[in-house]
């Protein structure tokens, strides 16, 4: 198993100078680093940056995955067709870019919108069919990139369409794609699963990737998750997917507003205390996890 971290951990915006987290989470104990694919709509738009991004990645050992809510003017779900080729168009230019940066996973509500609105219609139904459908068309694009798709199951705040494991495979087993697969993160999970374990167990050979938070998005270890449990179930279904800690811990910026990160969760948000934070977790689950 891989272990990584979200780079979003250190910044107030989703976009960021990912050549300078590179090397740190590679110090700090990580395989890999996750990024947002905001990023490859602002700062890294150009083939040069994309070429330079994915050296240094190569340079440092470490491996990249890349993570995604699609606005609401992009949804795959959506009744509106306008809404849906947006979301059909932000993929496709999306998709070969991820491959030049040699990017194998993207995760994320990428079936509906982020973060939910919920003074938009919602029909669950309705909207989970055409989700299905035009991740079927999405899932030819995502084969030809040689990019797997993760359906990331969310909490009933953040989505409607999937909430738990079983909606997500029930929704990838109707999308029939080995590239659209299930993805999972303990904090969602700890709203809406009976068992942590048993979830992690019931994906098996259909998880492709994991999120790991405490209850209130801090750094595995530091809140009252059941990490042995947790760990157990991924030797069970013998994982082999990357583990990528996504913690929020300040407020401010579009990050702290679109997490609803309405307090500073530590009290010593400097630098040097998030590194001391995500190099003493990455060697606890690390040892917790024994994978
Ligand atoms: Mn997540």
């Amino acid at each position: 198993m891989k272990y990584g971290i979200y780079n979003a951990y250190w910044t107030h915006e989703w976009s960021a100078n990912y050549e300078y987290y590179i090397p740190k989470v590679k110090n700090l104990g990580f395989d890999v680093l996750e990024i947002s694919c905001a990023a490859l709509t602002q700062d890294y738009s150009s083939e040069e940056k994309l070429r330079d991004l994915r050296q240094c990645a190569e340079d440092n050992g470490i491996l990249l995955t890349a993570g995604y809510g699609p606005t609401k003017e992009q949804n795959l779900c959506s009744a509106d067709e306008g809404i849906v080729d947006r979301a059909m168009a932000f993929f496709r230019m999306i998709l070969p870019k991820l491959q030049k940066l040699d990017i194998h996973i993207l995760g994320g509500g990428l079936y509906s919108y982020w973060p939910l609105d919920p003074t938009l219609p919602m029909d669950k139904e309705k909207d989970t069919e055409r989700a299905i459908q035009n991740m079927k068309r999405l899932s030819r694009v995502a084969e030809d990139c040689g990019v797997v798709l993760g359906m990331e199951v969310l909490n009933r705040f953040e989505g409607y369409i999937m909430n738990t494991c079983r909606e997500g495979l029930d929704f990838i087993h109707a999308v029939d794609s080995p590239n659209v697969k299930v993805m999972l993160d303990t904090f969602h999970m700890n709203i809406e699963e009976d068992n942590m374990g048993a979830a992690i167990r019931l994906a098996g050979k259909d998880l492709c990737h994991l999120h790991l938070g405490e209850q209130n998005r801090q750094v595995p270890g530091k809140g009252s998750l059941p990490w042995q449990e947790i760990g157990q179930a991924l030797r069970d279904i013998h994982y082999e997917g990357a583990a990528v800690m996504e913690p929020f811990v300040m407020k401010g910026g579009t990050i702290g507003s679109e997490i609803k990160v309405w307090r500073n969760i530590i009290p010593d948000i400097s630098e040097e205390a998030l590194d001391r934070d995500a190099k003493g977790s990455v060697e606890f689950v690390r040892h917790v996890f024994g994978l």
